[in-house]
C-alpha cells in the first residue's frame, strides 16, 4: 500500500510539475529502448496496439509484488523496507533523465516526493498495525483486545490517496484537459487581417481540393510516434543564441502581442509528384520578424533554427526570416487554436519552404545560429539543406484510371507556387498542345490557385498532363526527379478511359 502511494503521489507531482511526464511510463519507455529487436517484433505480433497499455501495466504490476516483498521485510526491518521504496523510486527517476526532454531538477523532485510519501505511508501504516502483524510469530491471543479498526482505515485511506494522486496526475497531460483548455481558449483578432478572399478564388467544383482545407483533413507528417500534449498554461517559446537581448514568452504574452493573418499554402518535401501532402489554410500568429527585431539579431547569424518539444529541429535562412513578411509563429489555423496534431500551442509557418526546414511543430525554441553550427533534423537524413517548395500542380478530376462517358468533361485541379505564386496552368491531352487551362481568382501569392479545362473527351485511353508557371516565368520541367533530396518534380499525368459512344 506505501508503495502504491508512493507511485500515486508521483505521478500527481509529475503532473504538477513542467519537464517531467509519469515515471512509470519512463520506465515503460527504457524497456522498449533496451529490448531487443526480435522481442519488441513478437511483443508486437501478440499485442497489436495493446502493446503499450500491456506494458505499463506490467511496469505497476512489478511495483506491486515489489511493494509486497517490502511490506513483508518492513515488519522486521523498516529502514531496508523504507530504502527499498527509495530505490524503485530511484530507478523510474533514472529512466526519465534518459529521456532528453526531461528537466533533471524535476525528476528528482518528482522522485524525492513519490519516496517520501512512500516512506511516512509505511511508518503510519506500521504503527496502527495491529501487534500480532508486526511480529510474525507471535501467537494469536484470541480476543487479547487488538483492534485492526484504525489500521484498515488507515489501508483505506492510503488506497483512496494513492488511486486519487495517479488519476490527478495522469489527467493533467491526458488528451481530454488539454482539449478542453484548447477549446476555451479565445485568440484575439490580428491587428492586420488577411486580405479579403476575391469572388471566384474557389471554383467549388466536385471533386477538386476546396481552396481552403478544413483542419481535420489537413495532411499531418511529423516524426511523433503519439502526437505531443503541450500545456500552454506552462509552456513558453525562447528565442536566443546569437542575438542581443534573449527573451522568453508565455502563451499568454504570445497572444497579447500583434498578429498578422495570412493565407499559406504548406507543403512536404516527401510529396510524391500528383500527392496530397500538401494543403491551404488561413494561419494567424506574431510576425518572426517582430521577435527577430525584440531580440536583436547578431550578425553573423545565419540560420533560423527552430527546436519542436519533441526534440525535431530545422533550419532556414536567417534572410528569409527576416524578409518574407508573412513568415510566423502561428497559433491558430482557419480559425481556431492549431489542433494538437497540427503543433498547438505554436508553431512556425514560413511560405515558400517545405515543411521540413521551416514548420516546426510545438514549437519551443528558435535559435539564431550559422548552418556550420548545427544541421536540421532531416539535413544529415539525405534531405537538401535548402528547402524552397517547388511550383507543382496537380489533377484531382478525374481521377486518375477511371472510366468516363464521352463528351464534354472537366479537367481540374490545383497549382501552387508559394512566394511566386501561379501565373498560368496548362493541360494537354495524349501527344497535343498544350492548352491553357482557366485559373481561379488569385488570392495570394502563397496560396495555391484552382484550374479548370473542358475537354470533349472521346472513346478510347487518354494521358491528361499539367503543368504550371510561376510568377518568374518559369514552367514546371517535364523530368522527374525523387523527392529526394529536396522534391518531386515532373507533370503529373493520368490515364483514363472513355468508354464508346
Ligand atoms: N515537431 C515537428 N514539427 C514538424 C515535423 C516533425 O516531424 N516534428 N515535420 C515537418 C514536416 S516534414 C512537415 S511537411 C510539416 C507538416 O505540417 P502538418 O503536419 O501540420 O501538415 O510539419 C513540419 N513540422
Ligand atoms: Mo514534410
Amino acid at each position: 500500500m506505501a508503495t502504491a502511494v508512493a507511485l500515486g503521489a508521483a505521478e500527481l507531482a509529475a503532473g504538477a510539475l513542467p519537464g517531467i511526464g509519469s515515471l512509470v511510463l519512463a520506465v515503460g519507455d527504457t524497456v522498449i529502448d533496451a529490448a531487443p529487436g526480435w522481442l519488441e517484433r513478437a511483443a508486437i505480433a501478440a499485442l497489436g496496439t495493446a502493446d503499450k497499455p500491456v506494458l505499463v501495466a506490467g511496469v505497476v504490476v512489478l511495483c506491486a509484488v515489489l511493494g509486497a516483498l517490502l511490506g513483508v521485510l518492513a515488519r522486521e526491518r523498516r529502514l531496508a523496507a523504507s530504502a527499498g521504496i527509495a530505490a524503485v523510486a530511484a530507478v523510474g527517476v533514472v529512466a526519465a533523465l534518459a529521456d532528453t526532454r526531461t528537466a533533471a531538477p524535476a525528476a528528482v523532485v518528482v522522485g524525492a516526493f513519490g519516496a517520501a510519501a512512500g516512506v511516512v505511508t509505511l511508518l503510519a501504516l506500521l504503527r496502527a498495525a495491529p501487534r500480532e502483524a508486526r511480529r510474525p510469530p507471535a501467537p494469536v491471543a484470541a480476543g487479547d483486545g487488538v483492534t485492526r479498526r484504525p489500521f484498515l482505515h488507515l489501508v483505506v485511506a492510503a488506497a483512496a490517496v494513492a488511486a486519487a494522486g495517479a488519476t490527478a496526475g495522469r489527467w493533467v497531460t491526458s488528451p481530454d484537459r488539454l482539449e478542453t483548455i484548447r477549446a476555451a481558449l479565445r485568440i484575439p483578432a490580428p491587428a492586420r487581417p488577411a486580405p479579403p478572399v476575391p469572388p471566384g478564388a474557389d471554383l467549388g467544383l466536385a471533386g477538386v481540393t476546396p481552396l481552403f482545407v478544413a483542419n481535420a483533413d489537413f495532411y499531418r507528417i511529423d516524426t511523433a510516434l503519439t502526437v505531443p500534449r503541450v500545456d500552454p498554461t506552462t509552456w513558453t517559446l525562447e528565442v536566443r543564441g546569437m542575438v542581443d537581448r534573449p527573451f522568453r514568452l508565455t502563451y499568454d504574452e504570445l497572444l497579447a502581442m500583434p498578429h498578422l493573418e495570412a493565407d499559406i499554402t504548406l507543403a512536404c518535401v516527401s510529396n510524391p509528384v500528383g500527392g496530397d501532402l500538401v494543403g491551404n489554410a488561413r494561419w494567424q500568429g506574431v510576425p518572426l520578424r517582430a521577435l527577430l527585431d525584440r531580440a536583436g539579431v547578431r550578425p553573423g547569424a545565419t540560420q533560423l533554427l527552430s527546436r519542436s518539444v519533441d526534440g525535431f529541429t530545422a533550419g532556414f535562412p536567417v534572410t528569409t526570416a527576416l524578409e518574407v513578411t508573412d513568415a510566423m509563429v502561428a497559433v491558430a489555423m482557419n480559425g481556431e487554436p492549431l489542433p494538437a496534431r497540427h503543433g498547438f500551442p505554436a508553431r512556425l509557418v514560413v511560405p515558400g519552404l517545405f515543411g521540413y526546414v521551416s514548420a516546426t511543430k510545438w514549437l519551443s525554441v528558435i535559435e539564431l545560429t550559422t548552418f556550420e553550427t548545427e544541421e536540421g533534423y532531416w539535413v544529415p537524413r539525405g534531405w537538401a539543406r535548402d528547402g524552397p517548395v517547388l511550383t507543382q500542380s496537380r489533377i484531382d478530376v478525374p481521377r486518375a484510371a477511371t472510366r468516363l462517358p464521352p463528351g464534354r468533361q472537366v479537367v481540374a485541379g490545383v497549382a501552387w507556387a508559394p512566394t511566386r505564386g501561379v501565373e498560368r496552368v496548362e493541360v494537354r491531352v495524349d501527344d497535343g498542345p498544350w492548352q491553357g487551362a482557366r485559373l481561379a481568382a488569385a488570392l495570394d501569392v502563397d496560396t495555391w490557385r484552382q484550374w479548370v479545362l473542358e475537354w470533349d473527351a472521346t472513346p478510347g485511353r487518354h494521358t491528361l498532363s499539367v503543368r504550371a508557371s510561376d510568377g518568374t516565368g518559369e514552367t514546371q520541367t517535364a523530368r522527374r526527379t525523387a523527392v529526394a533530396p529536396d522534391g518531386a518534380r515532373g507533370h503529373h499525368t493520368i490515364e483514363v478511359r472513355v468508354d464508346d459512344a
